[in-house]
């Protein structure tokens, strides 16, 4: 167990709770083991990166493509100290994570609407995975690491900073991740809940290739053709799409698991909301949830993040925020393979997905 040293007593007193608290409990052992990946391989990654993590790992079995420092990282997130009054909110990138988080927030603290516009949305639901994506470096300085130096006083970067920040968070806590279930604490959805947000493929290809497109320090030096090819290949980082999805879809009647579908929210947010709102046992009224619904729309959000720029992006976030922008990236032989994949891949799950 990490040692950590303090110097304010509350944070002391705290760490020494959770540390009492995890030797009580028996440690997981990861379910994978985690392979380097040669670079003779990497160099056939459609993702270039000119700063940042540059190497990766994939899990066995699973074949799920990591960054490196996922591997030092991994047995921390598989045992993720969870509150009972905590919200996971995970998916596969770039299905709508930060918008559901921000409706769950905004359900759960239906009172504190006009406090939105005073911090970023990062601060009210944290994504984990930022330790191992683009983890913090003493030199730089940043926000995030000012809060860190704070509010975990002894702490190190090295164990993670979002996850040490999320240990003294006060509840309840929304925690973000892209990971899949099966790496997360196997233990989860027994202890709190988990709020799934599935996008249909086609279009998290597409908001995958623009949003990397826009980090600076990353370049994409492939047609969006080979880029999609590698998504259905499995190849991006976070690893196959449908197993992700499967990951959360075989939990689907778990009453702690709530699966939520970007095209749903965009079709009938009101009635998303209302589902949502029960599932985290919360009743609100019908002028609470059209405020919610006026407060997390994709222009309020816009807006919003405007104020507090994520400084290593060219262009906005909140790209288009729409249904079927697929249609204006794909080719007719393209669209067909993905046709066949999604077919393939989809059969016997039950899961179908709104495209326009
Ligand atoms: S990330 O970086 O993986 O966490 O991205 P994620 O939040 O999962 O998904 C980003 C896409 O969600 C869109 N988005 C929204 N759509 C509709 N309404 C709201 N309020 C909203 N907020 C975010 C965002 O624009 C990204 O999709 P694209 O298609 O790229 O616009």
């Amino acid at each position: 167990m990490q040692k950590f040293t303090y110097n304010t007593p509350v944070c002391a007193a705290y760490f020494t709770l959770i540390l009492q608290t995890a030797s009580a409990m028996p440690e997981h052992q990861l379910p994978v083991i985690l392979e380097e990946i040669p670079e003779k391989e990497m160099a056939r990654y459609p993702v270039r990166r000119t700063k940042g993590v540059k190497t990766f790992v994939r899990t066995k079995p699973g074949g799920v493509l990591m960054p490196a420092t996922y591997a030092h990282l991994a047995k921390r997130f598989y045992n993720l100290e969870l509150r009972s009054d905590d919200v996971v909110v995970a998916a596969y990138p770039k299905s709508g994570t930060v918008w559901v988080a921000e409706v769950v927030w905004t359900l759960l603290n239906p009172h504190a609407l006009d406090t939105l516009e005073a911090k970023p949305h990062h601060h009210r639901a944290t994504l984990l995975d930022m330790d191992f994506l683009h983890p913090t470096r003493a030199e730089d300085n940043s926000p995030l690491l000012q809060r860190f130096l704070s509010e975990c006083p002894g702490g190190r970067l090295e164990d993670g900073m979002t996850l040490q920040l999320a240990a003294v968070a006060p509840s309840p806590r929304i925690l973000k991740t892209h990971l899949p279930i099966n790496l997360l604490n196997p233990d989860m959805l027994n202890i709190c809940k988990v709020v799934y947000v599935a996008r249909n493929p086609r279009d998290v290809c597409v908001s995958l290739y623009r949003f990397l497109g826009m980090m600076k320090g990353v370049t994409v030096p492939v047609e969006f053709q080979d880029f999609a090819e590698s998504f259905m290949s499995g190849s991006l980082h976070y690893g196959p799409y449908w197993d992700h999805l499967e990951q959360a879809w075989r939990h689907r009647d778990h009453p702690n698991l709530h699966v939520v579908f970007y095209e749903d929210m965009k079709k009938d947010v009101l009635q998303e909301l209302k589902k949502l709102s029960s599932f985290l046992g919360r009743s609100l009224t019908d002028d609470q949830l059209r405020s919610i619904v006026e407060y997390t729309s994709f222009g309020r959000m816009k807006a919003r993040d405007a104020k507090f720029p994520v400084v290593d992006l060219n262009g906005s976030f909140f790209r288009k925020g729409e249904i079927g922008d697929w249609k204006n990236m794909a080719s007719p032989q393209l669209d067909a393979l993905m046709d066949g994949w999604i077919k393939e891949k989809s059969r016997g799950t039950g899961i179908t997905f709104k495209y326009e």
